[in-house]
């Protein structure tokens, strides 16, 4: 018999708000700073913007059933903060209409049988405090905002949601957006990076400890972070290159794992970034330390690393697929960054498990079958390559919990629907679901009947 995952064992797709609902300007909701950067010339790989998108904002109920077609017993998805508080901070209005769109798609979860994982932060800012006072970039300004953003959705929402993710990869809304300047505002700075991630470290754990003073004992629920991270692997064996790796990780994982688990700053981060680094007062690390219930972790990928560059973001280390022998770790994606590795992601597992001792929620993972916007529907449908990559990396996970002993609580494959990738406009697509973007049709691809055959026959009755 193959081995089997709990009966309680939750699975599912993820998608967020910006890359899904579309519907940008009506239903009361306001501008994002997603919005305002797309209209940068240049930003968007092929010129286009979260405006329409999957149309999911019109189409949810549609989504539902696709969701419920597919077998799953969960589904992440992101509240847009904006549409909920249109100019976002403490004082402005809330928006109705948008409170009564989440309860309306939470409720018809529900009533499929299908738990919702609510994430409050994938990347859209409110435009109003971006302009009003620099968005993450204000400590007291931003962490009081979000924390009041953070009420108004429990109090909404927390008697239906029982998981709550506060942010999405805080590496990337601070490094990419303000380091390297390719995702939303747009910054690129060396100081500023540092001051929004310790930012969004202080609005998280401000927010979890109201959710546990207040909201906790009433609506029974469970909050916590996700982070990204791809496991690391040296090019050699140099004592350079080995120590690349563990530099590697304290930047790209214990920036925000650090303070969040262990109540510091990694020491190899403190070390290089000096001065640059704010500080936490004795009050700030004590509310910051232990403010996870849980370890989120979205990965798709490994690297292979060696010591050297100027890529802050990364840790001064060079990251590649291509083995010093010259072989490739594995399948190719559509996008440069990504090849299926299920081994790293064993691995991966193992070392979090080990160093953070925290269940995980694997909250994203998923693959970029190549040049799926430009082939054909009928071949597109076939997407072997994502087929792999996933029975590669469930089996994976199934290695990591059944003989290694590490703890998993639940699996969501990126994404639910092609939509909008970001940077990469509708050129990348991730979804286990084509999508039509001139009549908006949904078309199931092999690797939706795969998971959901694979997760049947790997859970429990
Ligand atoms: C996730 O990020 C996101 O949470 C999700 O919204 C997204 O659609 C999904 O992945 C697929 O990309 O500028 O060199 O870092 C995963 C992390 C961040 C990896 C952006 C790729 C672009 C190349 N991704 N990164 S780089």
């Amino acid at each position: 018999m193959a081995a089997q995952l709990p009966s309680d064992f939750v699975w599912g797709y993820a998608t967020a708000s910006y890359q899904i609902e579309g519907s940008a300007s009506t239903g009361g909701r306001g501008p994002s700073i997603w919005d305002t950067f797309c209209k940068i010339p240049g930003k968007i790989r092929d010129g286009s913007s979260g405006d329409v998108s999957t149309d999911s904002y019109r189409l949810w109920k549609e989504d539902v059933a696709l969701l419920k077609s597919y077998g799953v017993n969960a589904y992440r998805f992101s509240l847009s903060w904006s549409r909920i508080i249109p100019l976002g901070g403490r004082d402005d209005p809330v928006n109705e209409e948008g409170i009564a769109f989440y309860k309306g798609l939470i409720q018809e979860l529900l009533d499929n049988g299908i738990t919702p994982y609510v994430t409050l932060y994938h990347w859209d800012l409110p435009q109003g405090l971006h302009d009003r006072y620099g968005g993450w970039l204000n400590k007291t300004e931003i962490v009081q905002d979000y924390v009041n953003y953070a009420k108004v959705c429990f109090t909404a929402f927390g008697d239906l949601v029982q998981n709550w993710i506060t942010h999405n990869e805080p590496w990337c809304i601070s490094c990419l957006g303000y380091q390297k300047g390719v995702f939303a505002p747009g910054h690129k700075s060396n100081t500023e990076p540092w001051i929004v991630a310790h930012n969004l470290i202080l609005a998280h754990a401000y927010a979890v400890k109201l959710y546990r003073d207040s909201f906790k004992a009433s609506q029974g629920g469970q909050i916590g972070i996700t982070l990204d991270c791809h496991w690391l692997m040296p090019y050699d064996d140099s004592p350079e290159n080995t120590e690349a790796v563990q530099r590697g990780l304290a930047f790209k994982l214990g920036r925000f794992a650090g303070p969040i688990y262990e109540g510091a700053y990694p020491s190899r981060v403190k070390e290089k970034i000096g001065d640059r680094l704010p500080e936490f007062t004795a009050d700030e690390i004590a509310v910051v330390k232990g403010s996870s219930d849980f370890f989120g972790l979205n990965t798709y990928t490994s690297q292979i690393v060696q010591d050297g560059g100027d890529d802050e973001t990364s840790g001064y280390v060079k990251i590649g697929h291509t083995r010093a022998d010259g072989t490739q770790l594995g399948t190719q994606a559509h996008v440069a960054w990504l090849q299926s590795y299920p081994p790293g992601f064993r691995k991966l597992l193992n070392y979090l498990w080990e160093t953070y001792k925290k269940p995980i929620y694997i909250t994203e993972n998923g693959f970029a079958a190549k040049n799926e916007n430009i082939l054909p529907l009928e071949v597109v449908l076939h997407d072997k390559d994502r087929v792999e990559y996933f029975e590669g990396y469930a089996n994976a996970m199934l290695e990591a919990v059944h003989e290694d002993g590490v703890s998993v609580k639940g699996y969501f494959g990126w994404s639910l629907l092609d939509n909008f990738e970001w940077a990469d406009g509708y050129e990348t697509r991730f979804g286990v679901t084509y999508v039509d973007y001139a009549t908006q049709k949904r078309y199931p691809k092999d690797s939706a009947r795969a998971l959901q055959k694979w997760f049947t026959e790997h859970i429990a009755a």
